[in-house]
Parts: structure tokens; sequence; C-alpha cells
């Protein structure tokens, strides 16, 4: 028998005899214009095995599509989860496991002043454009454990955050644009989706 990655079992935690709990799972991303990017998210009321599954599955996701953050409504999952990793402060740049940050049901408990941002998302590939956010908040939120927890933030920590709090309210930063740059975005995202159709 060939053992390809197909035949591997989906669920493979729980009781696996072949102990492939140290395997975990690319998800796939959704994309816009993919109306489940639009679902406003459900608070997370059971802090267990598969949340954690979830946690560390979405950060394999993450890491291997270049992202520094990720809600967990990005791989189809509508559930008050995000996670952020950034990049090193040093020249290297590397994301540092150590540094990655688990928000599970943040709540934006105070904001102050603003700043633009040339900001991304996974779910909307090749395409960036500035944005105004807070420049500091503060949020309380909870671990993977369930812990209370809060913490405050400025700079690109801070953006990331808003961004993602803005995926589990259904919100894209791309609904953040003036009315003329959003046409431009339209229309160059219908191309670029076209000549990726074409390729195939
Ligand atoms: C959200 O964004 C964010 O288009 C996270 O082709 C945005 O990780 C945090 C990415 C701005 C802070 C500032 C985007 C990767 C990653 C792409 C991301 C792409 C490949 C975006
Ligand atoms: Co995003």
């Amino acid at each position: 028998m060939v053992l390809s990655t197909k035949s591997l079992p989906k669920k493979r935690r729980a009781s696996n005899p072949l102990s492939l709990k140290d395997i975990f799972m690319m998800l796939p991303i959704v994309t816009y214009p993919d109306k489940r990017l639009k679902a406003v998210s459900k608070e997370v009321i059971d802090f267990d095995a598969d949340l954690h599954t979830l946690l560390d599955d979405m950060y394999e996701t993450m890491i291997n599509t270049n992202g520094i953050g990720l809600a967990a409504i990005q791989v189809n999952k509508p559930i008050n989860v995000l996670i952020i990793n950034l990049p090193d402060d040093d020249e290297e740049g590397t994301q540092d496991r150590a540094n990655l940050l688990e928000i599970i049901n943040p709540i934006i408990t105070h904001s102050e002043g603003t700043t633009v941002y040339q900001e991304g998302c996974l779910s909307v590939p090749k395409f960036y454009e500035d944005v105004e956010r807070f420049e500091t908040i503060g949020i309380t939120y909870q671990d993977r454990y369930g812990k209370a927890c809060s913490l405050e933030a400025d700079g690109l920590l801070s953006i990331a955050i808003q961004h993602e709090i803005d995926h589990l309210l259904g919100k894209l930063f791309i609904e953040k644009l003036s009315y003329g740059r959003r046409k431009k975005f339209e229309k160059e995202y219908k191309r670029m989706q076209k000549e990726l159709k074409a390729k195939k």
C-alpha cells in the first residue's frame, strides 16, 4: 500500500494510533468576494481540544502563506478567534512563534488617535491599500485556555488587531476605501481573477 496524504485521516488528533498529532493541516483560505467572509462570528464557549487544533492549523496556514494575521472566518470557521504573529524588529524580520498572539472573544475597551497604514489581507490576495485606523487600542480577550487577558497596543500590532477584529464582524479592509479607490480595486481584482482563470 502506498501512503499518500490522501489516506491520512481527517481527524488526526484524538486516539490516533499512528501518533500523527504533530502533523498540522493547511486549511483553505476563503477569498473575496466569497459571501462567507460577511458572516458575523460567534462567541467561543468551549476552550477544548478542537479549539486548540484549529489554532494550531491556523498558525500553520498563516505562516505558509506569508501572513502576519489571520481570523478563523478566513478558514471558514465563523467564531471569535484570531491570531497575530508580527515579524521581529531586526533586519531578517523572521516570525518568532514565541511572539504569537492567540486572541479569543476580543472586545475593544478604548481607542485613541488615528494612523494610516498600507494593509493587505490573505482573503484579498495581491492587493494593498492605505487604510485609516485608531493609533492605539486596548482590548480584553481570552487565551486558548479561556483565561481572561488584556493588552494595550500601538503601531503595527494595533493595526493588525483592528484588521482582524473587523473580520469577526464580517468586514474587510477594502470596505474602508473611498468610493474611487474601491472602484479601482474592483476593476483590478476582477481582471486579476480572469487572468488566473485563463491560466488554469
Ligand atoms: C492583516 O494581513 C494585517 O495579498 C494581516 O498575496 C494587514 O497577513 C495586519 C498577505 C496590515 C497588519 C497590517 C497578503 C500575504 C498577508 C497578500 C496579512 C498576499 C500574501 C496579509
Ligand atoms: Co484580513
